[in-house]
């Protein structure tokens, strides 16, 4: 399988995040992306695609705020990571905002998804590697295994949140339309679900989302991912929630996956998208199924069933100690 990832990725780190009332040390570390790195084996080059397909998905407006939040942040006499405070839960205006604590409100879900100086340099180039998995796919690749870091399915159009800044797969899913790659499905099977990519495209009738994912209940993103999250206007129908509970393992999981591909055949894919998370393993520390190494390589194997050209993207998994074993063991099960 042809691997993209370009080195700029791994600069992005935030020293802590804000976990149940306290500091914790950021889950999403640098060494995610050296640790996938050791074990794919050689890298494919990563084009630069610029500003456009980004600026497809996301608002401009939000766009200038993750390039320039981070010196505005300095600018105004701060230390760290960039992180906000106040969330504009009942009131979300766009407002030339003139203190970056309200902008760093109003783009973000959450205040686990710090900006700190390097994040927009990382971000950029995790959505130019998704591009670069979809050339390859368009020119015929049968699969391709985007390594992205920050991951990007819980940010949407315009906010980000669960240490995602620009939704790489949907800049992927939304440049394979263009270039009349479509019907696209992505098959979201991060152990979180992915609210940013079926906010992107929950009216959208030409890309089905559907994701396998920790009940909301008792997991965040907590707002998104129940199964009567089924799209709206002309998307109604395009959008497929599979929630499952806390330690989960195979057998139950296989089901859903099953009930995931018959949506995706039935609605005539012609190009796949898989946001891939590793946090389904039973030795994650932030996720609760319970998923071992070889159920990774049956995964991959049921979803290449399907039979379609796939590139798969990197979402989260924080093991370090077999995180790179489990997506090499997901890749393998393609071949
Ligand atoms: N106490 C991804 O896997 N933290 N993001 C939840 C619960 C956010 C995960 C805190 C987890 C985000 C891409
Ligand atoms: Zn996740």
């Amino acid at each position: 399988m042809i691997v993209f990832s370009e080195e700029r990725q791994v600069r992005h780190a935030p020293a802590r995040e804000l976990n149940n009332g306290e500091w914790m040390p950021y889950a999403e570390v640098p060494a995610r992306f050296e640790q996938i790195r050791a074990v794919m084996g050689p890298m494919a080059e990563v084009r630069d695609h610029g500003i456009e397909p980004i600026l497809a998905v996301h608002d401009a407006d939000y766009v200038e705020f993750l390039r320039e939040a981070h010196q505005r942040w300095l600018d105004e006499g701060r230390e760290g990571d960039a992180i906000g405070y106040a969330f504009p839960v009942v009131q979300r205006r766009k407002l030339d905002f003139q203190r970056i604590d309200a902008a760093l409100g109003a783009y973000a879900m959450d205040a686990a998804t710090p900006i700190a100086a390097e994040t927009w340099q990382s971000a950029y180039w995790s959505a130019q590697t998704a591009l670069s998995g979809l050339d390859a796919i368009a020119a015929g690749e049968r699969y391709a295994f985007a390594l992205c870091r920050p991951p990007g399915h819980h940010s949407g159009a315009d906010y980000m949140g669960g240490y995602c800044y620009l939704n790489n797969v949907a800049i992927a899913a939304r440049e394979a339309t263009a270039q009349g790659l479509g019907p696209v499905a992505i098959l979201d099977v991060d152990y979180h679900h992915g609210n940013g990519t079926q906010d992107i495209f929950w009216s959208d009738p030409d890309v089905l989302f559907v994701s396998i994912h920790a009940d909301p209940v008792t997991d965040f993103p907590y707002y998104w991912g129940h199964a009567d999250e089924v799209g709206g206007g002309g998307g109604k129908g395009t959008t497929l929630n599979l929630p499952l509970p806390r330690g989960t393992q195979w057998p139950d999981y296989k089901s859903a996956l099953e009930t995931a591909l018959q949506r995706i055949a039935g609605f005539g894919a012609k190009t796949l998208l898989i946001s891939f998370g590793a946090d389904t393993f039973q030795d994650d520390p932030i996720s609760h199924f319970k998923l071992a190494t070889q159920d990774y390589a049956r995964m991959g194997a049921a979803i290449a069933g399907l039979n379609l050209p796939t590139l798969i993207v990197m979402e989260g998994g924080y093991d370090l100690a077999s995180l790179g074993t489990n997506v090499a063991t997901f890749c393998s099960g393609f071949e």
